[in-house]
């Protein structure tokens, strides 16, 4: 069967019968451009349908959230947790509260957890859930009642061997907290079900900075494979939560000039860099403010642009750390234009698909979030181990750990990426074709 036609099959397939969950398409269709030449080469792997076992969810949870508000209204929401694959490991994604939440969306993101968490060589399957539930402007209480009444549904599907949910999009440690409660008191049972747990009940020293952190370690090896440094470089980050801070917080320690960060609301620019100082203050302070930027210009530490993204701004190399798609086409010229030469995901799926194409045709590094946001899910996947043995490791160990991972895949990435003779670096390749031949392997040893 030619390649060509083999691909379109089978994207046509998926796209019968899914064809209005347009993320989950994006993300399917962006893997099987690389794949598809790996698969039809192997005759293990083409006789037991690996690729649309690997692209369809295994299990589909949907739930309904009726639940009394502090005020004794009651709420309705809808809640998912779509189980990927498991063929690595229990199901392992995290979980995201916000009005965009929907089917497709999670899809989405659960099929690139399972490349993610392929390339971190932990094991983990891959899982994401969430709900569409809006926890901006709330308060303390209703977040907790709501996550009381999301756990309630979602725990007899859950469990520390089977499915592992930790945090995503406006679900940090408060709201892991407030979910691992009530999964105690249902269950009576103390386990490793979720990660991003606090640290005085069996969370992970490292967890909460390292999707961040992890981001800065693989620009590092990034720039390595080049003779380049990160120090003295100017970087501009999107996003002003849990990934963008931590980001932009090491890229600071290891000497960038970080510019910018934004949030749906706008941009703050401070062109002369923002300070270590500054961001450590926005990492102390922002799950308390409604919006931390408007308060980081009170400050007096930068400029605060409404209705803003940071893609005009002259860099050499850029961090979307907020959303998926927020980064089109039109901003990725602009980027060119200016001079940047290195787009890493923090987000995932932040660059849209015609963005990635104008990366790749002015053949300036782009690494895709699947390898370069890996960090979180690692450290997850180092939090499970720990609660496995009741033990606790300490800090500077779990930075080592998370240092080596992200090497690793950043390793992975350079062997299956190059493109023949060239020195260009396809990462989006890399990690795709390292990623498959693991779900792969491990699909074809466990037969039908
Ligand atoms: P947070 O909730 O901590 O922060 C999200 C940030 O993104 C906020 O500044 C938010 O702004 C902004 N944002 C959200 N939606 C939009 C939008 N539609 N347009 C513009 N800005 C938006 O989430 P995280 O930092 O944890 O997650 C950020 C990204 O990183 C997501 O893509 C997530 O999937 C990914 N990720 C997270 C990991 C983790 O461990 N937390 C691990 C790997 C990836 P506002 O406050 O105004 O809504
Ligand atoms: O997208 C991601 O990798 C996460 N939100 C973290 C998942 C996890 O289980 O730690």
């Amino acid at each position: 069967m030619p390649q060509l036609s083999n691909f379109d099959e089978i994207y046509q397939f998926l796209h019968k019968r899914f064809e209005n969950e347009k993320e989950y398409l994006q993300a399917v269709h962006e893997v099987l451009q690389d794949i598809v030449p790996i698969y039809n080469a192997n005759e293990a792997y083409k006789s037991l349908d690996v690729i649309r076992r690997l692209c369809m969810p295994e299990r589909i949870i949907y739930f309904t959230i009726s639940w009394m508000n502090s005020d004794g209204d009651i709420e309705v929401n809808q809640g998912w947790r779509v189980q990927h694959n498991s063929a690595m490991g229990p199901y392992k994604g995290g979980l995201r509260f916000h009005p965009t939440v929907n089917l497709s969306v999670l899809k989405f993101l659960a099929f690139e957890q399972c490349f993610k968490n392929a390339l971190t060589g932990l094991p983990m399957g891959g899982g994401k859930g969430g709900a569409d539930f809006n926890p901006k402007g709330r308060s303390d209480r209703d977040i907790m009642l709501f996550c009381q009444a999301f756990m309630r549904e979602l725990q007899r599907h859950i469990g520390a061997n089977t499915d592992v949910p930790a945090g995503d999009i406006n679900v940090g440690a408060r709201e892991i907290g407030y979910l691992y409660g009530e999964y105690r008191r249902l269950n009576n049972r103390f386990e490793g079900v979720l990660t991003g747990k606090g640290l005085e009940f069996g969370g992970s020293y490292v967890r909460t900075e390292a999707t961040g952190f992890g981001l800065i370690y693989f620009l590092e090896a990034v720039c390595r494979a080049q003779d380049s440094v990160v120090e003295g470089k100017t970087v501009i980050v999107s996003g002003a939560g849990n990934v963008a801070l931590h980001a932009a917080l090491k890229a600071s320690e290891k000497g960038a000039k970080v510019v910018t960060l934004s949030n749906s609301r706008g941009l703050l620019y401070n062109e002369q860099g923002l300070s270590e100082a500054d961001i450590t203050w926005a990492i102390e302070n922002h799950n308390q403010r409604d919006n931390i930027l408007l308060d980081m210009e009170d400050e007096g530490m930068g400029k605060w642009q409404a209705d803003e993204t940071p893609w005009h701004i002259k860099c050499d190399i850029a961090l979307p750390c907020a959303t998926q798609n927020e980064l089109d086409e039109c901003d990725a010229r602009k980027l060119i234009e200016n001079g940047c030469t290195m787009i890493l995901e923090g987000a995932n799926m932040p660059c849209t698909d015609k963005a990635q194409n104008v990366f790749f045709d002015a053949k300036v590094t782009y690494v895709p979030g699947k390898a370069s946001n890996a960090g979180g899910v690692a450290l997850s996947g180092l939090e499970m181990s720990q609660n496995a043995m009741f033990s606790q490791r300490n800090a500077e160990t779990l930075d080592e750990q998370l240092q080596t991972i992200m090497n690793h895949i950043h390793n992975l990435c350079v062997t299956e990426g190059k493109l023949g003779g060239e020195t260009y670096i396809n990462y989006m390749k890399g990690a795709n074709v390292a990623a498959f031949r693991k779900l792969a392997d491990a699909i074809v040893a466990q037969g039908v």
